[in-house]
Formats: C-alpha cells, sequence, structure tokens
C-alpha cells in the first residue's frame, strides 16, 4: 500500500483524515466534472483542518493520497477504469489495472490503516427491484464491518430507499441524521424514513461514534447530510431506472448507467446538486473528525 507522507504523517500523529473515494472520479460524471468534484472536495477537508486520503488503484498498488496527475488518470478513464469493491481489491491488484474504488472499497482500505472518517455522494443499498434481482450494494455490509463514519447525502435516490434504511436497521448501523429527522435521498432532502438519531453538531457526532466504538466488534455509521439546494426529480429517476432496466443492464454497470441518464434528462440540473452535495459532504466528514480527535485529545 503506498501510503502518501502527508497522510502518514497525520495517521502517526492521529490527526484528523477524511478518506475519499475514486469511483465517483472515474464512473459518477462525465467531461471531468469527477476531477473537479474530487479536487475541490480536497481543498474542502483541508479547508476544515483535516488531511484528505483519496483512495485508488494506481498500476498495482493501492495509493492513498492521490497526486493532481493521478486523478486527472481516474477521469480521463473514466468507465475503462475498473469499479472496484472491496471483493474487486485483490484481483484488480494482482492484474495491474487501474481501480476506482466504491465506497466499499474505499471503506476496505480504511480497515486497514484504521482511518475513520469518510465523505461521498450517496452510498450504493437496497435497488429497486431487489426480489428479483438480488442487486444490494456491497457498500451496505462493508459500512457494517469497518470502524468509520460515511458521510453521505443518504442513499442514491435511484434505490430503494425505505428498504436501504431497513437493512442498515438489521446490520446495526447507526443513521444519524444531520439536524434532520429523515433520511435523504441524495438528489432531494425529504421524503425519506426516520433516522436512527437526530444530530445538531459535529461534537455530538464525535461523542455517538467514540460511545458506538466502545462496543465490541461495533462498525461503521452513516451519517446523512440533507442536500444545500436539493431537487425532487422522481418522475426523471423512475423514466431512467426503468430504460437502464429495458436494456437489460445488470451488476456494477447499473448505477453508473442510471446517474449518467438522469443527468442528461434533468439537463444538467441533477450534476450540479451531485457535484455540491460530495463537495459539502467531504467538508462534513473532516468537520466530524476534527471534532472527533479534540475529544480525543481532551
Ligand atoms: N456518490 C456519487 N456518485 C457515485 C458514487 C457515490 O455522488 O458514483 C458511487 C460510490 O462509489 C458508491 C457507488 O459506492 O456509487 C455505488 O455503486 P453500486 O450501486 O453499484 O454499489
Ligand atoms: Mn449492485
Amino acid at each position: 500500500m503506498l501510503v502518501t507522507e502527508e497522510v502518514a504523517g497525520a495517521l502517526a500523529q492521529q490527526r484528523p483524515v477524511v478518506a475519499l473515494e475514486t469511483t465517483l472520479v472515474s464512473h459518477g460524471f462525465s467531461e471531468g466534472r469527477g476531477l473537479a468534484a474530487a479536487v475541490e472536495s480536497e481543498r474542502r477537508v483541508r479547508e476544515a483542518g483535516a488531511t484528505p486520503a483519496t483512495v485508488g488503484i494506481v498500476d498495482g498498488a493501492i495509493h492513498v493520497g492521490l497526486t493532481g496527475a493521478e486523478l486527472e488518470r481516474f477521469a480521463e478513464a473514466g468507465t475503462s477504469a475498473r469499479k472496484v469493491g472491496a471483493r474487486d481489491l485483490a484481483a484488480c491488484l494482482a492484474q495491474g489495472a487501474l481501480g476506482a474504488t466504491t465506497v466499499g472499497g474505499t471503506l476496505a482500505v480504511c480497515r486497514q490503516l484504521g482511518i475513520r472518517f469518510m465523505g461521498t455522494g450517496g452510498i450504493g443499498g437496497v435497488h429497486r427491484g431487489f426480489a428479483e434481482s438480488m442487486d444490494i450494494s456491497g457498500d451496505l455490509l462493508q459500512i457494517a464491518r469497518t470502524p468509520a463514519v460515511v458521510v453521505a447525502s443518504g442513499p442514491k435516490s435511484l434505490l430503494d430507499v425505505g428498504a436501504t434504511g431497513e437493512l442498515l436497521e438489521t446490520l446495526a448501523v447507526p443513521v444519524l441524521g444531520w439536524q434532520t429527522a429523515t433520511l435523504p435521498r441524495f438528489y432531494a432532502a425529504e421524503g425519506g424514513p426516520p433516522v436512527s438519531a437526530v444530530v445538531s453538531d459535529s461534537p455530538e457526532v464525535a461523542r455517538i461514534c467514540r460511545a458506538h466504538w466502545q462496543f465490541d466488534g461495533a462498525g461503521g455509521l452513516l451519517l446523512a447530510r440533507p442536500p444545500i439546494g436539493g431537487i425532487d426529480i422522481d418522475v426523471l429517476i423512475d423514466e431512467a431506472v426503468s430504460r437502464v432496466r429495458s436494456q437489460n443492464l445488470a451488476g456494477q454497470a447499473v448505477t453508473p448507467a442510471v446517474l449518467s441518464l438522469v443527468h442528461e434528462l434533468s439537463g444538467g440540473r441533477s450534476v450540479e446538486v451531485n457535484r455540491q452535495l460530495i463537495e459539502d459532504n467531504a467538508a462534513l466528514a473532516a468537520e466530524t473528525a476534527v471534532a472527533y480527535a479534540q475529544l480525543q485529545n481532551s
């Protein structure tokens, strides 16, 4: 594993570190927008007083902390970069492929290094029609088994958000609503199921994390932050989901295909919301990482 000096130094001194993923860079956007979101996310993490640790697989090694040139490779590769969940890490490494880590893949790396905070846009979850397809994102199991907080604007709204909330409960993942009582739905702030606890500030999140991790074997938490300027595009999402389904796409290709169709159908409006919420979630992940470090040192 190649950990940059900046990240290794921060971890060694127990300073706040925030992991960021690369699937959203390669698969989540087109035309370099993923690169802009990644660069700005890193800037927001630093601005909040934490060290960004963007994770990706380059030339047969896991990189924790990416150079600008490496980030550009992920953006330029687009969907030709492998989408790497936890189960894909080993093959990607051994085969020397370029691998963009998902939330689940990134968390597997966080577990090795002891990184306790990560930011992303929306987590994967239980897909609509899961009873037939059995398509349930690997993100959920990785969140459950990694002692880390994932800051996201809830599950992506192309999923069955209610079923995702239920499965998070089954997996004993606390779902903390950032100044909200309901689980945000990625593009939309409203309309999701209730969260398991409402939180009002980052010191409170830090106290809950510390208490949670005192239980033997406790895993991850989801900190769900509603998007600012969220949009209700449920009709467009329904349309995109059914079009992708009729193309017989399955597995890893589903989420990127639906996202890109939603971006097209919304005339770019959803792209803007998506980019903004990714950056804001990175900043909140950093704020909570800082609060947690302060609590640990007090
Ligand atoms: N957030 C975004 N865009 C994305 C993702 C998150 O705003 O593309 C990615 C994450 O990497 C997440 C993945 O892990 O989508 C979920 O994919 P799937 O549903 O195939 O598990
Ligand atoms: Mn899937």
